[in-house]
């Protein structure tokens, strides 16, 4: 089996209510857990990002005296948007969201426990100074592809997409396993233009189980 599932930051805090929430981010956990249902089956390795703050990350604005949520400053030289404080290690806020069938993960990577800078990408963080165990892990496993779905589609899931292709990846997008932050309105769609310029291709729910049956077979 070369293809692998990659969920991205299936978590409470991006989810209504949570602490940095995406409009209809809960939506996506029962199109997780059908693409989970179909990976299982097919004997598709299971793998799901978690955004892991440290409580005192400067990503947070409350952890600067001028910084607003929303508005873009600089951290590790590089730009920054201030987020509200969410993702802390430990906390519910965390946690994936309850209805996420997590028990089906064969692994779990971590991002964003370094203090000094942010973490988009499930592989690298955002100055690309250092690396996951994500990389290696599919080499290990000889996964050559990646469908990929999950929170948020113009953040975490945009730089996973980006750099998973920019390492040779084959990536597809479950399109309605994705939601947006938006801070301006077409953010998503712009981040969905982008990765497909980049050579991922746009795909349902439907697609992905068909194929994943092929894989299988
Ligand atoms: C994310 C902003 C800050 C994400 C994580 O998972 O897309 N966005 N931290
Ligand atoms: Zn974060």
């Amino acid at each position: 089996m070369n293809h692998a599932l990659l969920l991205v930051d299936l978590q409470n805090d991006f989810c209504p209510n949570g602490a940095l929430p995406v409009a209809q981010g809960d939506v996506t956990i029962e199109v997780a857990n059908v693409a989970i249902a179909a990976a299982q089956k097919a004997g598709m390795p299971i793998i799901a990002s978690q955004d892991w703050h440290p409580a005192h990350h400067l990503s947070f604005a409350s952890n600067h005296p001028d910084a607003v949520v929303g508005e873009c400053g600089e951290l590790a030289g590089l730009a920054q948007i201030w987020w509200p404080v969410h993702c802390v290690q430990g906390t519910r806020g965390a946690e994936f969201h309850p209805r996420l069938h997590h028990q089906a993960f064969d692994a779990v990577i971590q991002k964003g426990t370094q203090p000094d800078i942010d973490s988009y990408s499930a592989f690298f963080d955002n100055g690309k100074r250092a690396t996951t165990a994500l990389d290696n892990l599919l080499r290990q496993r000889g996964i050559t592809r990646l469908t990929i779905m999950g929170l948020a589609t113009d953040y975490c899931v945009k730089f996973t997409v980006l750099d998973a292709l920019a390492l040779g990846y084959e990536v597809q997008i479950v399109e309605e396993g994705c939601r947006g932050v938006n801070l301006q309105p077409d953010d998503s769609e712009a981040a969905l233009v982008d990765m497909v310029a980049r050579g991922a291709r746009r795909i349902c729910l439907a697609d992905f189980i068909a194929t994943s049956a092929n894989d299988s077979a």
